[in-house]
């Protein structure tokens, strides 16, 4: 069974005798890890029932569920060895792992890089390159990011929690959920560490107070939530304590509700939860920022999202001005393995790139194009002209597309990177935000003030260099994660 990353859903429901496998498993280990267990199938929990023994549960499931894929892994290996002149790659949908494996080969693999360039090339000057990765290449990328399960410590039950309290079934979580969340609230730490450690100081154990609302201000202020978000946050908060005695756990309740309802309003204005590439038709998802932002490392991370999730994927290496740009974005492929169109002349037209990217996504059937774009030009006038024209020719040529325009930010420079990106508004038509590096800053307020200035949703969020650490977002768990008081 593949699991979509970004829709957060099994690709396919397992069929009944696995999933019956599957929770007999979870019960035996379960058996082991509580006492308390009985064979009955286990009831869901609910958080407030029992946290811990939801968390257990939910562990003793996945802990099952690795073992199974070790033993499919060493089946598949082996069935590999004594059927290595066949042909047939038939998916196994019994089989996890090798289901995984070929859902890892985007359309591009299975042809030579002679066939794709037979591609479209009307645009004489631009011979474009396509690098695809090799069979090799793809599967060591597969492994390199598949996640393992680590111990039953405070990390997996606060996941473990996060995942609860949004109705979701211990026998249901996944690996790479509880994964993620621990990522991101290691990532969230020193965002956490300013605000969180200041915010339940003052509130202490008594009642909410206009003092500990002042204070509260000034830590959104100096998380760069912004004045607008916070203002929000404010307000309301001191609406309501007008109104009644507010203690402090309702406080913060009523806290994580006001900022989450902040992150939620674009999202919800935009008619979409999640995005995620739409099946059977084209998808053009381009990457647009300053300079250094992280628009490759996400677009790379993006592709193996998309690769991981059951998409075919293309990159379109239209970063055209900065030498080492094309390399870059090649060795982002490779790890996720995903062809890249580029164009090896220096000073290529990225249009043309991008041109000669959709003619063979189109001939491909490919799920989703991938538009790495510059960061820098000449002057910012050019960067400008240059976006136009690229969200132009896609237009033009594929007016049938699903075209993005995702804006990537980078936490670190806060507000300030918010209003030079604010810039590209208008060039590039943009439908979204990336955030990225909320690792090491202490300014992932910025996600609030993204929210209420530039009323866009965000869409992603990245917290690390490594190819794991970009997920869609979810603004109930930024808020959880960004004051987990643990
Ligand atoms: N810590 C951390 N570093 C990141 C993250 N995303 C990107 N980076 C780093 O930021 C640096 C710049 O990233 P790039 O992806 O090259 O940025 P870019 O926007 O494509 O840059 P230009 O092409 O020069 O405009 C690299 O060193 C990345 O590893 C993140 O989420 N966390
Ligand atoms: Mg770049």
């Amino acid at each position: 069974m593949s699991y979509d990353l970004f829709t957060r859903q099994p690709n396919e429901i397992p069929p009944e005798s696995s999933t019956n496998k599957q929770s007999e498993n979870a019960d035996d280990l379960n058996d082991q890890h509580a006492s308390s267990h009985t064979e009955e199938p286990a009831p869901a929990l609910t958080e407030e029932e029992d946290p811990l023994e939801w968390a257990r549960q939910a562990y003793a499931r996945l802990k099952a569920q690795q073992e199974e894929d070790k033993q499919n892994k060493i089946l598949i290996e082996d069935q590999k060895t004594s059927s290595a002149d066949e042909e047939s790659i038939e998916p196994r949908s019994d089989q996890q792992l090798a289901a995984d494996v070929d859902n890892a080969g985007p359309l591009l693999l299975d042809q030579d890089s002679q066939q794709i360039d037979e591609g479209p090339q009307e645009i004489e000057s631009s011979l474009p390159e396509v690098s695809v990765p090799s069979k090799s290449q793809l599967l060591s990328a597969q492994e390199s990011v598949e996640p393992t399960l680590g111990e039953f410590d405070e990390t997996f039950t606060w996941s473990a929690e996060v995942l609860a309290a949004q109705g979701q079934k211990a026998g249901d979580i996944s690996l790479e959920e509880i994964d993620w969340l621990g990522r991101l609230r290691r990532g969230l730490e020193k965002t956490r560490q300013g605000f969180v450690t200041g915010l339940l100081e003052n509130l202490g154990d008594d009642p909410l107070t206009p003092e500990v609302l002042d204070d509260l201000e000034t830590l959104l202020l100096r998380a760069d939530a912004g004045v607008k978000a916070t203002d929000q946050v404010l307000d309301a908060l001191r609406q309501r304590l007008n109104e009644e005695v507010v203690d402090p756990a309702e406080g913060l309740r009523f806290l994580k509700q006001q900022l989450c309802d902040l992150l939620e309003a674009p999202i919800q204005a935009s008619g979409v939860d999640l995005l995620a590439p739409e099946k059977g038709c084209l998808n053009v998802w381009l990457l647009v920022g300053v300079n250094g932002v992280g628009k490759t490392t996400t677009l790379g991370k993006l592709a193996s999202l998309a690769v991981r999730s059951g998409y075919s994927a293309l990159i379109a290496a239209a970063d055209t001005f900065r030498a080492a740009a094309v390399q870059q974005v090649q060795v982002w492929g490779e790890r996720s393995g995903v062809s890249v169109v580029a164009n090896p002349t220096a000073n290529a037209d990225p249009a043309a790139v991008v041109f000669d990217a959709i003619g063979a996504a189109r001939s491909k059937a490919v799920d989703l194009v991938l538009v790495d774009t510059a960061g820098r030009l000449q002057t910012k006038h050019n960067l400008m002209e240059e976006l136009q024209k690229v969200r132009r020719i896609i237009d033009r040529l594929a007016p049938e597309a699903k075209v993005e325009s995702l804006l990537v930010l980078d936490a670190s420079q806060g507000q300030n990177g918010l209003r030079q990106a604010m810039a590209f508004a208008e060039a590039a038509g943009l439908t979204g935000v990336v955030i990225t590096k909320l690792d090491g800053t202490s300014r992932g307020g910025v996600a609030l003030a993204v929210a209420s200035e530039a009323s866009l949703p965000i869409r992603f969020i990245g917290a690390g260099e490594g190819i794991r650490d970009l997920r869609p977002f979810n603004s109930f768990e930024f808020v959880e994660a960004l004051l987990a008081s643990r």
